[in-house]
C-alpha cells in the first residue's frame, strides 16, 4: 500500500463544497483524523493564510477539493475569477505542503484540461495535444497548472503529490443556481420548478446535443479515497463513469425521475460548449475500482437531496 491511512490527519481543503463534502463522508469509514477549516478563518488564495494554518494544523495528507467551480456559462463569463482563484489556491497549498513537510497531496482537476477535439475515450496521454475548449480554458488552465505542480514537486523536491482527473460530477451540495450551476443541477431545477407551477415546458441551453459523462460525487469520493491510499505515480488519472449521454437524453431522464411530462425546449442563444467530453478511465479501472452509482439512481438521490434542503429557501 502507497499510503496507510491509519492515525494521519487528512486536511480536506474545500470541505463545503459538493467533491470535499463527499471526501469527508467517504472518510468518516477510514481509520485516519481529519482536518478542516472554513473559509472565514482561512482566505485559501492568501499565501500567509494558507502557510499558518498548514503549520499550526501539522496534516499528514492533503485532499485539494478547493476551487472555484462553476458551468459553462459562468466559466466563460468570469475568465479572471477562473484563472487566478484557481492558480492561488493550487500554488498557496503546494507551496505550503512542501513547506511543512506535507508528502502526500491529492489534487483534483477536471476532464476539460483535454483539448477540445481529441480521440475519445480520452485517455490521460492526450493532455497538452491540442488547443482547449474556448468556453472553459481559463479554469483548465489553471487545473493543468495544478498537474504540473503535483508532477514538479514530485521531479524537483520528491514529494509524493498525485493528481485526479474526474469528469463531470454531480450531488449533494451541488450548486443549484441557474446562472452558475452546472447542467444536471440546473435540470433538476428547471424540472421540478415547471412541475411545481403547473408550466408545459422547459428551456435547456443550447441545442442539446453535446455529449457529457456523469459521476455522483460519492463514487468520485471513493475513487479519491482509493488513489489517496494506492497510487504514488507522476501521471494525473482519469476518474469517470466511462458512459456518456446527450444533453437532451440527460433532460429527458431528469423530467422522468421528478415526474413531468411537458415540453423540452431551447435556448440557441446559449453556447454547446464542447461537442463531447467522455474520458477512458481504464487506467483507473485497472487498478481495481469501479464506480457504483447509475445515472438515474444518482439523480433520484440527488432530486431528495434537492428537495430536503434547496426548496427551503424563500428567496428563491
Ligand atoms: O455542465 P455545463 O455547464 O458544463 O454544460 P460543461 C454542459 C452542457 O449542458 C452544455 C448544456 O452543452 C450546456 O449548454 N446545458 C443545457 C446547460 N441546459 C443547461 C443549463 O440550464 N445549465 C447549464 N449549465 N448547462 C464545464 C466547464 O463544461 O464542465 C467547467 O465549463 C468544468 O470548466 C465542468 O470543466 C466539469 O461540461 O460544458
Amino acid at each position: 500500500m502507497a499510503f496507510d491511512l491509519r492515525d494521519k490527519r487528512i486536511w480536506v481543503a474545500g470541505h463545503r463544497g459538493m467533491v470535499g463534502s463527499a471526501v469527508l463522508r467517504r472518510l468518516a469509514s477510514e481509520p485516519c483524523k481529519i482536518a478542516t477549516v472554513d473559509r472565514g478563518e482561512v482566505d485559501l488564495t492568501r499565501q500567509s493564510d494558507v502557510e499558518a494554518f498548514v503549520r499550526d494544523a501539522r496534516p499528514d495528507a492533503i485532499v485539494l477539493a478547493a476551487a472555484k467551480v462553476g458551468g459553462i456559462l459562468a466559466n466563460d463569463s468570469y475568465p479572471v475569477d477562473f484563472l487566478v482563484q484557481n492558480l492561488q489556491i493550487e500554488t498557496n497549498i503546494f507551496a505550503a505542503a512542501h513547506a511543512y513537510d506535507v508528502d502526500r497531496l491529492l489534487f483534483l482537476g477536471s476532464s476539460c484540461i483535454y483539448p477540445k477535439l481529441v480521440p475519445q475515450p480520452i485517455t490521460e496521454e492526450a493532455l497538452l495535444t491540442g488547443p482547449l475548449e474556448p468556453t472553459n480554458e481559463w479554469y483548465a488552465i489553471a487545473k493543468i497548472a495544478g498537474i504540473k505542480l503535483a508532477q514538479a514537486y514530485r521531479k524537483q523536491f520528491g514529494r509524493d503529490y498525485i493528481s485526479a482527473m474526474p469528469t463531470n460530477l454531480y450531488g449533494p451540495r451541488d450548486n443549484f443556481d441557474l446562472n452558475s450551476s452546472h447542467v444536471l443541477p440546473a435540470l433538476i431545477r428547471k424540472v421540478h420548478e415547471a412541475k411545481q407551477s403547473g408550466a408545459s415546458a422547459i428551456t435547456i441551453w443550447g441545442t442539446g446535443a453535446p455529449l457529457r459523462e456523469f459521476l455522483h460525487a460519492d463514487d468520485c469520493a471513493d475513487a479519491l479515497v482509493f488513489l489517496l491510499k494506492s497510487y504514488s505515480e507522476t501521471s494525473h488519472v482519469n476518474v469517470g463513469s466511462g458512459e456518456d449521454i446527450s444533453i437532451l437524453d440527460l433532460a429527458r431522464l431528469v423530467c422522468r425521475v421528478v415526474g413531468f411530462d411537458g415540453v423540452i425546449e431551447h435556448d440557441l442563444t446559449k453556447p454547446d460548449g464542447t461537442s463531447r467530453k467522455l474520458m477512458s478511465s481504464d487506467r483507473l479501472r485497472g487498478m481495481g475500482w469501479m464506480p457504483k452509482i447509475g445515472l438515474q439512481d444518482g439523480i433520484a438521490r440527488t432530486y431528495r437531496w434537492f428537495l430536503e434542503n434547496e426548496t427551503k429557501d424563500p428567496a428563491r
